[in-house]
């Protein structure tokens, strides 16, 4: 049986927030995860799209390589990205690989956990394996005296598990089981974030968030400290922009609004760039040619300096 207290800890109390102290503001909205640290700025080189499209560690590999070889290469990335194999690259499917490499760091975490929980070494860890794995000294100790309601942990946990299992079985594979351990990654476990989110704030049950309980969220009050100024500018947010419809609470469409904003989508972005930068034909979506012809837009190679991408750029 593997130690189980930090680990536990850490599903329960650093997934979506560090605990600080008391006169820090704790911080409950997810931001996308950028997808360079470059500026996008094509008229001096396409770092920033090479980024976008394999993730920076990979963008990097492909420094070195000649043109040859990157556009090979590439041609293997094109038939991974044509989920459907249709021979065309579409907007969706662009977006859905850029979002993939947006979601590295997330997968590399997931790998790393992914041996603890895999019990029987199946390639799929069932809630049964994850259960047995987090709370199993719970399971076989049920009256702890530690101070941890394990019994609602593990409803919340087994709840989450079962909306990241897609079609049903129990079992999750490794989307699914990214999916419950990063849900604020995934359109669909949105919901539960926000549902986890209100019932830590919403401390008299009422199913919604007043401003007493979201203040009390970020700032544990302590008498004999003076209220900092940040905790006043929150009162003001709350009443001018997070309560919406002006009811003096926060609802669950208000609280999704708040923790999970729907900042431009840089993957939708990118993805319209590229197919707009490479759609030679005009019809919309990319085949492979019309990639590879753009090899240097999508993928560095030794060639790509900026004078040559430059030139080659004004020649379409
Ligand atoms: C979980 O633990 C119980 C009790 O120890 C055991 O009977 C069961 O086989 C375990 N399940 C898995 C999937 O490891
Ligand atoms: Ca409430
Ligand atoms: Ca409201």
């Amino acid at each position: 049986m593997m130690e189980i207290r930090p680990l536990l800890m850490c599903f329960a109390l650093c997934v979506v927030y560090a605990t600080s102290k008391p006169t820090e503001k704790k911080e409950r909205i997810h931001h996308d995860a950028p997808l360079s640290s470059r500026e996008h700025d094509d008229a001096q080189g396409f770092d920033y799209d090479h980024d976008a499209f394999l993730g920076q560690k990979e963008a990097k590999s492909f420094d070195d390589l000649s043109p040859e070889e990157s556009k090979r290469r590439l041609g293997v990335i094109v038939e991974k990205i044509d989920g459907d194999s249709d021979g065309f690259v579409t907007e969706v499917e662009l977006k859905a690989w850029i979002k993939k490499a947006q979601k590295k760091y997330i997968y590399e975490n997931v790998d790393r956990q992914w041996k603890d929980f895999d019990v029987n070494n199946d390639g799929m860890i069932s809630w049964e394996e994850y259960r047995n794995v987090t709370y199993g000294t719970y399971l076989d100790d049920p009256e702890p005296d530690d101070g941890y309601n394990y019994q609602h942990m593990m409803a919340r946990d087994e709840r989450r598990f079962k909306m990241a299992d897609q079609n049903g079985d129990q079992i999750a594979n490794k989307e699914e089981f990214t999916a419950f351990l990063h849900p604020e990654e995934y359109d669909h476990m949105k919901h539960i974030v926000v549902l986890e989110t209100m019932e830590d704030i919403d401390k008299n049950g009422d199913g919604f968030i007043d401003l007493n309980e979201y203040i009390g969220d970020m700032y544990n009050h302590e008498d004999e400290m003076e209220e900092p100024d940040w905790v006043a500018t929150e009162r003001e947010q709350f009443s001018e922009f997070r309560d919406k419809n002006k009811d003096g609470k926060m609802d669950r469409e208000e609280t999704l609004d708040w923790i999970l904003p729907s900042d431009y989508d840089h993957a939708e972005a990118e993805a319209k760039h590229l197919v707009y930068e490479s759609d030679l034909n005009k019809d919309g979506k990319l085949n492979k040619e019309e990639i590879l012809n753009k090899y240097d837009l999508f993928v560095g190679s030794q060639a790509t300096d900026f004078g040559e991408a430059l030139v080659r750029h004004d020649e379409f």
